[in-house]
């Protein structure tokens, strides 16, 4: 599949680059790392961004211009989604296919749904921005493009936790010299990424943390994160964005949850859903509980979202989780 990208790239003039539906690091940085290597090699490439970046990535745009909605009139040779595995993760106001042109998949997540017209997708990759330098060296580049290290580098150091999670290859690690090497600054990076918290984050933690409980003989920590947390820590939803990890981080803990309220407007008027999130520590397989719960993930990060308020997705999860221990 990598041959019938190359040539699209090479037969092509104007691309259209997304990310997924609320877009993080890696669907980000792969989208800006993509569109920064289109035009290493003459072509020009526009970011379609409908929602708004996360803070905390905001410094990968540099001074790059996105549009939320494409004018009139426009056609694109192709159009990429980036990191993106599920039809629902399309973003919002996604044009219809006489403006993309072929859709063409990059991403490294078991597909849920069958997307896109052209799928470039390595579930042995750590992360979608891997992917993008396959595409880098298939193109015969001799080197990473400027300006596109840094937002590939950061899509790896996000989805690597720092290359630290088991998905860190060797490959990996030497993909990272390759990246520094051709500009990327580490503790920029990281600084970006994990050192840049608002108070209101860190009070949000500290709710979330007071909200530990222990189950299943201390192998399972769950915790939750209420709209009333959120409203008193004068947090938001983009804050909450990784603290499921510390329910993980606990001794013997195999699997760490984080229980979600999350509201959702219908023409029936609001209401409150309920996400988890899901972390493994290592031998628990949380993608195979988030399935029997309508979600899906990797083995060792998952999630699904329910039609439920949180006591009662507290219940749900704790049965499948009682299966799962049984
Ligand atoms: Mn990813």
């Amino acid at each position: 599949m990598i041959e019938r990208a190359v040539e699209i790239i090479e037969s092509g003039e104007r691309f259209l680059v997304a990310c997924h539906r609320r877009p993080d690091a890696d669907s980000l940085g792969s989208a800006l790392g993509l569109i920064r290597t289109l035009r290493a090699v003459g072509k020009q490439a526009t970011l379609f961004m409908p929602e708004s970046i996360p803070e905390s990535l905001s410094f990968l745009m540099q001074d790059e211009q996105s549009i939320d909605t494409v004018p009139e009139g426009t056609r694109f040779d192709a159009t990429w989604i980036m990191d993106i595995a599920a039809k629902a993760l399309i973003p919002p106001r996604f044009p219809s296919p006489e403006v993309t042109g072929p859709v063409i998949i990059v991403d490294h997540h078991h597909a849920h749904d069958d997307i896109g017209d052209v799928v470039l997708r390595d579930t042995s990759a750590a992360a979608t921005g891997e992917v993008v330098v396959r595409i880098i060296d298939a193109l015969g580049l001799e080197s990473i493009p400027e300006g596109a290290a840094t937002p590939i580098y950061a899509a790896i150091v996000s989805d690597t936790g720092g290359f630290r999670y088991a998905t860190t290859r060797p490959a990996t690690l030497r993909l990272g010299a390759r990246l520094v090497e051709a500009g990327a600054d580490p503790w920029q990076v990281a600084q970006q990424l994990f050192e840049r918290w608002e108070p209101a984050r860190l009070r949000l933690l500290s709710s979330i943390i007071a909200t530990l409980e222990m189950a299943f003989d201390d192998r399972v920590a769950i915790m939750r994160v209420t709209r009333q947390m959120l409203q008193i820590c004068g947090a938001n939803d983009d804050m909450v964005e990784g603290m499921v990890n510390y329910a993980r981080r606990v001794q013997g803990v195999e699997i760490g949850a984080l229980l979600w309220e999350w509201p959702v407007r219908s023409a029936e008027g609001n209401h409150l859903e309920t996400k988890i999130s899901l972390r493994s520590s290592g031998a628990a397989d949380v993608s195979a509980i988030a399935a029997a719960l309508h979600g899906g993930g990797h083995r060792a990060a998952a999630a699904t979202q329910l039609d439920v308020d949180i006591d009662r997705a507290e219940e749900l999860l704790r049965d499948e989780l009682a299966k799962y221990f049984a």
